[in-house]
């Protein structure tokens, strides 16, 4: 690993922790990242040649796998008619209708340019549209960095033990209530005591940003039903569910449609893009109709729609979830498996193409269970994996992601590695 070594070193003197991104600074796993340079497929490579499976996929936009040659050439055909124009297109009306027509909840929808942007902009409209200012999340659950947000979030805030961001002013974080996801009751009393306050509810519907925690049955319901009851907006944050869960996301999983969906990843194919849409009366509040301002010099990027376009040709083929979904069911029972025969207090979870892997003896169904997890025995297993050639990703707090590249032999390969690591863990 030496030339990523070298060129950590040298990132670290102009970039804070030599990274754009906290998560990827391997902090809460130690040690020193590999520099990535190339992928395909299922497939990374580092800046020292060494190959890897990837269960990253850029934190889950590449649910086709690196560098798909129709997304690639999609990109590169947009790319050569201009790169940008600050101007309406074509291509962002075809993406817009596209989203309308697969996600329940979608009227209408703007582009942006990161699932950050999404959520705060969508957070910005339910109080402009309610004249109200409180906002209910969860623990555990992230949303971006917007300011509001940051309170108690999930992903590499809480993996850096810092939940709760400086620089956010008391003021802001005062407006944001924080509740435990997955318990009903909290969330009934909070309502009881402050419905009317409440702008809106912002959820993960499948929690990936504290690993993963899938919703008990009845929560989003919940969830749905007292929104409805006290006039609040219902936000569902599908950056990371958004075309990773199910073709309609979580919300056609299960059934529940939110007032308004956050998008991202997925729908921009590996290249910047975000969105946020909903109930049509809501989204006219939104500049230039309404009083509610938002905008972004990229959002609808003509390169990035046109990689967007062909990532989400290619997820509507026919069971390609069904697909998805498989590969990762069968990872999470091979790496149990393996963990088991070994007499490792391990388990696994996954919905649709996302998996969480814990190590305790069943899978976390909320914030103070996942807590629970021996993070040094994941932090032990993920250098062992890495040494062995897979890469997962690099905290014990986030999810992980299979792609339409990964198949039954790099399954095996991952479930083979593991089973030897699983050994040496209990040497
Ligand atoms: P971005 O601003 O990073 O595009 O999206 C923020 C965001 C919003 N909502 C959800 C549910 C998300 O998962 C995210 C971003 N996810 C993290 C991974 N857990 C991005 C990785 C990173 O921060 O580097």
């Amino acid at each position: 690993m030496k030339r990523s070594q070298t060129l950590f070193r040298r990132a670290q003197l102009v970039i804070p922790a030599g990274v754009n991104s906290p998560v990827r600074a391997f902090g809460s796993v130690g040690g020193t990242p590999p520099f990535l340079q190339r992928g395909r497929g299922a497939q990374v490579w580092d800046a020292d040649g060494r190959a890897y499976v990837d269960y990253v996929g850029s934190w889950g936009p590449l649910v086709v796998g690196h560098a798909h040659p129709e997304v690639v050439a999609a990109a590169q055909q947009a790319a050569e008619r201009g790169l940008s124009f600050g101007a309406p297109t074509e291509p962002e009306v075809e993406l817009a209708e596209l989203l309308c027509r697969l996600v329940p909840s979608l009227e209408q929808v703007r582009l942006t340019s990161s699932g950050t942007e999404a959520t705060m902009s969508a957070i910005r409209l339910a109080r402009g549209h309610t004249g109200r200012h409180r906002i209910v999340k969860f623990e555990g659950c992230y949303h971006g960095h917007a300011d509001a947000l940051l309170v108690k979030a999930g992903s590499g805030a809480l993996t850096f033990g810092q939940p709760s961001s400086a620089g956010v002013p008391p003021a802001t974080a005062a407006d944001t209530v924080v509740l435990e996801y997955n318990n009903e009751s909290a969330l009934e009393q909070a309502f009881e005591r402050e419905g009317a306050a409440i702008a809106a509810a912002i959820v993960e519907p499948v929690a990936g940003n504290m690993n993963l925690v899938a919703p008990r049955p009845g929560f989003l319901e919940s969830l749905r039903r007292l929104c409805t009851r006290h006039g609040a907006v219902l936000i569902f944050d599908e950056v990371m569910t958004g075309f990773r869960v199910a073709l309609g996301g979580a919300q056609a999983l299960y059934g529940v449609t939110p007032d308004l969906t956050t998008l991202g990843k997925v729908i921009g194919g590996g290249l910047p893009v975000g969105a946020f849409g909903g109930r049509r009366d809501i989204m006219q509040a939104i500049a230039p109709l309404g009083p509610v301002y938002q905008a972004g010099t990229l959002s609808g990027n003509p390169v990035a729609v046109a990689a967007g376009l062909a990532t989400l040709k290619l997820v509507q083929a026919a069971g390609f979830y069904d697909r998805l979904a498989a590969t990762a069911r069968a990872l999470c029972e091979g790496l149990a498996r393996a963990a088991r025969e070994q007499g490792v207090p391990f388990s696994a979870a996954s919905v649709g193409g996302m998996f969480g892997i814990f190590f305790r003896s069943t899978p976390p169904a909320s914030f103070a269970e996942v807590l629970q997890c021996d993070r040094e025995a994941f932090n032990r297993f993920f250098h062992a994996m890495l040494g062995a050639g897979i890469y997962l990703a690099p905290s014990a707090y986030e999810a992980g992601f299979v792609s339409s590249a990964h198949g039954e032999a790099e399954i095996a390969r991952t479930i083979s590695a593991a089973r030897t690591v699983f050994a040496g863990l209990r040497s």
